[in-house]
């Protein structure tokens, strides 16, 4: 048995979220709807369902525990979730034989959405929740009924489920399609992001022009070049790999720059103002007189967190560089400390 001192493993590139703290992530909660929730059963079934909240209650319930690990790098292990599972519930509309995929589907205004192999969801012992950690879901997180899939990044729990729909053929989700997220998402594997989608020839002509502003560059490499003066205002650059480019008076304001890469990164006096940080990895950058006033930063990465720590170069951080006190409280306590204590230095 692992002891109280012993830290869970966790998986690749993942850092524990700030203790007593379970990060919001995503489109925010749809206004309140009729009182009469129900979960509809479609598509390959052979007895399509609606499912009232009532009904779904008096089915026997499951406490589960499971690891959230999102996306964004934070992860928050050991949280209790309880509902039905989701083979019991299927059961009520009895699958056919073409069913292979399974697509949930939110009450919100995007219609968002995501998607399983059928056997994987079953497999990975899906919960239709109704509860976390003892008390009914909150509307913010996905009450009064959302997906808790252990084994998959958390964007495949779907927050305020709608609809179950079985499919012969797979449909993208919302993060899958719009985010370049990976369709599998297994966090041991570090499935984060598909494969780029752009050539070489559209990624030489964009570092040519030093001007991203506006552009989908998602997972572009950018490795080792000089963009020095960059204009990436509002980019979208998830993924995008930076490590070791010369990045000094760069402009990334209001950039989605979740997951990128600046390892060793020269971004002096570059500005990052209102910029998407969740999960982007600063170790041995030079930080120093750079804004990231407004940014977002759950799970972003400043040192070494712990075991193998000295290879790992902290950022260069002082008094110059502007970060707000709320974002140092998104981040995990080893990287708050340190960002905190570096921000104090002249
Ligand atoms: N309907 C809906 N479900 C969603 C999302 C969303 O934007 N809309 N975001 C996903 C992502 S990316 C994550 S990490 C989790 C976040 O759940 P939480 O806000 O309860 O932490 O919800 C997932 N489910
Ligand atoms: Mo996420």
């Amino acid at each position: 048995m692992l002891s109280e001192m012993e830290p869970l493993p966790l998986p690749p590139g993942q850092q524990l979220a700030a203790p007593g703290k379970w990060p919001l992530v995503g489109e925010r909660a749809p206004a309140p709807g009729p009182a009469d929730w129900t979960i509809s059963l479609c598509g390959c079934v052979a007895e399509p369902r609606i499912v009232s909240l009532a009904e779904l209650r008096d089915m026997p319930q499951l406490a589960q525990t499971i690891d959230i690990h999102c996306v964004t790098r934070w992860s928050k292990p050991a949280m209790r979730f309880a509902g039905v599972p989701l083979g019991q519930l299927l059961q009520l509309a009895r699958p056919t034989a073409e069913a292979r995929y399974v697509s949930f589907v939110a009450r919100s205004e995007r219609g968002h959405s995501t998607s399983l192999r059928l056997d994987d969801a079953l497999k990975l012992h899906s919960l239709v929740a109704l509860e976390a950690e003892s008390r009914p879901l909150t509307s913010e997180h996905g009450g009064p009924v959302r997906m808790a899939v252990p084994g998959r990044y958390f964007y495949k729990s779907l927050k305020w489920l709608a609809r179950i729909e079985l499919l012969a053929d797979d449909r993208l989700g919302y993060w899958e399609r719009e985010g370049g997220y990976h369709n599998t998402a297994d966090p041991w594997q570090e499935q984060r992001y598909m494969a780029p989608d752009l050539s070489r020839q559209e990624v030489q002509a964009a570092l040519a022009s030093r001007d991203f502003s506006q552009r989908n560059l998602r997972s572009l490499d950018a490795r080792g070049h000089d963009l020095t003066g960059l204009n990436a205002r509002e980019a979208v650059l998830r993924d995008a790999d930076f490590r070791g480019s010369r990045l000094c008076r760069a402009c990334f304001d209001g950039a989605n720059l979740t997951n990128a890469h600046f390892q060793g990164a020269d971004l002096a006096e570059a500005s990052l103002v209102g910029a998407g940080l969740e999960g982007a990895d600063f170790s041995g950058a030079d930080l120093r007189g750079a804004d990231l006033r407004g940014a977002s930063l759950f799970g972003a990465t400043f040192c070494a967190d712990s075991a193998g720590a000295d290879r790992i170069q902290p950022a260069l951080i002082d008094c110059k560089t502007h970060i707000d006190s709320t974002a140092l409280e998104q981040l995990s306590p080893t990287q708050a400390e340190f960002a905190s204590r570096a921000l104090a230095r002249n």
